[in-house]
């Protein structure tokens, strides 16, 4: 729902991916935010906790005016513990989807995409997270998307992230979720009084 009746907003959404950026700004254009891709590797620090490593990114993005928007996210496979998680991006690097398939056979194939999207505005710093959980499909299929979109089948869907089109995923994706959060939580920020040292 576009909200023509409040005034504009806009973010500088870093990260390397311009996936990530391209569906956050489905969700957030819809309700009347502007996207700024910022296209930079943010360094991250080893951690356990997805929020930590978008403290870390937006921390490390600090020289930019404005809304700041940045993002970690993973997969967190039940039947592994959790793996690979916080470590998603090495275990796509190194196993990738067809290792993974090979780790889950003859295990449950329940999981859930999660993301933490840390915010800075107007003095404020904040996390929040969004999740999808979902099944791990029995082979790849479709080619949109990016990472583990092939094998990943949303709660509720028979096609995989792969198999939607950018607005459906952009939709209804744990990174729709964690968007939908930021969204509020800019308006909020904007209904408040702003102190003048907390302007930029
Ligand atoms: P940043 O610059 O924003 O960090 P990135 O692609 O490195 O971009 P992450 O560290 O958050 O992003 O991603 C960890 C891994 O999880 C990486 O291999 C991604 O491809 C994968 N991933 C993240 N979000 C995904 C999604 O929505 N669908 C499929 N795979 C995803």
């Amino acid at each position: 729902m576009v909200r023509r009746d409040s005034p504009r907003l806009s973010l500088s959404f870093v990260t390397s991916n311009a996936a990530k950026a391209a569906e956050a700004a489905v969700f957030l254009e819809a309700e009347g935010i502007e996207v700024h891709p910022v296209v930079r590797r943010l360094p991250e620090p080893q951690s356990e906790r997805l929020e930590e490593v978008a403290s870390a990114k937006l921390e490390a993005a600090s020289d930019l005016p404005g809304a700041v928007l940045v993002e970690d996210s993973g997969l967190f496979v039940d039947a592994l513990g959790g793996f690979p998680g916080v470590y998603s991006a090495y275990a796509f690097r190194t196993l990738g989807v067809a290792g993974l398939l090979r780790l889950l056979d003859g295990y449950p194939r329940g999981a859930e995409f999660r993301t933490a999207a840390a915010l800075r505005w107007r003095g404020v710093k904040e996390v929040m997270l969004g999740a999808v959980h979902g099944q791990i499909a029995r082979e790849a299929r479709g080619t949109n998307g990016f990472g583990y979109d092939p094998v990943f089948v949303p709660e509720g869907e028979r096609r995989t992230f792969a198999e939607m089109s950018l607005t459906e995923k952009g939709s209804l994706s744990h990174r729709a979720r964690a968007m939908m959060a930021v969204s509020s939580r800019l308006r909020e920020l904007l209904a408040r009084p702003v102190s003048e040292s907390s302007k930029k």
